[in-house]
């Protein structure tokens, strides 16, 4: 498959509604788009990188800028997705920037050879049960009133964002008000230390499925000392980088879950490895979302359809934080998404509205 020309593309999306983390507010997500054009077909890869380097060290003009001067011109000639992840490995880290390029390609690769990528990566599913993220709110009337809305759209699964000051109460107030069959998660983003092993323990009292990420993204050995002194499961995030840091973190026992976010790791080849290795150890994983649009969304929902995903993603519908998305909204039906079956990633950007939330553009021809 000969690459001829590789457009970045940036776009502005509105967001329905802020979402708070412990790092940040997010009002609009700011994305840069990769498509690969090659004689077959053309492919698109979404970099889910931010605008600051908050979540992670990533941020898009980064993200952008090492694309255009390293990862684009170390392409190998005709090249498939496997191709590219060996070429691209030498440059240290970069992972949303490369993730964005290898599945562009792959998406490349499969609309021309007619594969979904549900089918390429191994989904056995054809629907997958979705969970969705509520961050951090102004007050807890506030939060009672989103979950609410979450859950009578038919969400399996409420994960509430926390900090120090915003943990215990919502906690408490969400299983109050709408009991204890709900499957209810926390996600810290790294804001704790383990100083506060105590205060994070009061949490056991709650039932929760998990604790995504409580402590720092480099903390392997102190989540492996908070394990032992909670018995809420701890899932890591932010830690796991790499099919390696998986391992790392599964015999160190600072995970027993792992949360699978296909940027965060490079792509979805390592994504896919990653599953393979939670399977082989008996350790749950679930796919985790960066507020994609139904670009990233189409992949994100085939990966979630792989066997080891056995809890509900962040995989939620385009509403959740658009109003209108660029491809075919993808919409919930009894708290699920179906997995596209067409070629690639099975869903097109719609021209127009895409034109509408373009800021800027480039193409780089080969
Ligand atoms: O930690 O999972 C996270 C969003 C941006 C950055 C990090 C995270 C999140 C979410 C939302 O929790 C996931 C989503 O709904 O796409
Ligand atoms: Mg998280």
């Amino acid at each position: 498959m000969k690459i001829t020309g590789i457009e970045l593309r940036r776009i502005a999306m509105p967001l329905r509604a802020p979402f708070r983390t412990s790092f940040g507010v997010e009002t609009a997500r700011d994305v840069l788009l990769v498509r690969v054009v090659t004689p077959e077909a053309e492919g698109w890869g979404e970099c889910v990188a931010m605008t600051e380097p908050l979540y992670n060290s990533e941020y898009v003009d980064g993200a952008a800028d090492v694309l255009r001067r390293f990862l684009i011109p170390a392409l190998p000639e005709g090249a498939d997705a496997i191709a590219v992840k060996r070429a691209l490995k030498p440059f240290k880290g970069h992972k949303m920037a490369k993730a964005a390029l290898e599945t562009a390609v792959l998406d490349a690769q499969l609309r021309a050879r007619g594969e979904s990528f549900g089918s390429y990566l191994g989904a056995s599913r054809e629907r997958v049960p979705c969970g969705v993220s509520v961050g951090i709110m102004d007050s807890i009337p506030e939060l009672l009133d989103a979950v609410e809305g979450f859950i009578g759209e038919g969400y399996v699964r409420i994960k509430l964002k926390i900090q120090p000051g915003w943990d215990l109460a919502p906690v408490r107030a969400v299983r109050e008000r709408f009991g204890d069959d709900v499957l209810l998660q926390v996600d810290a983003n790294a804001a704790y230390t383990l100083a506060d092993a105590r205060q994070l323990a009061k949490l056991d009292a709650f039932d929760l499925l998990l604790i995504e990420q409580p402590l720092a993204d480099d903390d392997l050995i102190q989540h492996a000392a908070l394990a032992k002194l909670m018995s809420t499961p701890i899932c890591l995030d932010e830690s796991i980088e790499s099919v390696e840091d998986a391992a790392a973190a599964i015999t160190l026992g600072a995970a027993s879950i792992i949360n699978v976010k296909p940027g965060r790791v490079g792509g979805y080849l390592e994504a896919k490895a990653i599953h393979d290795l939670c399977v082989a150890h008996g350790v749950p994983v679930w796919c985790g979302g960066m507020l994609e649009t139904g670009l990233g969304r189409a992949a994100n929902v085939a990966l979630a359809a792989l066997p080891g995903f056995t809890l509900p993603g962040d995989t939620s519908a385009s509403r959740r934080y658009f109003a209108t998305d660029i491809t075919t909204p993808f919409e919930l039906a009894d708290g699920h998404l179906d997995v596209p079956t067409g070629p690639g990633l099975g869903v097109e950007p719609i021209a127009d509205i895409l034109d509408d939330v373009t800021t800027a553009g480039e193409w780089i021809k080969l």
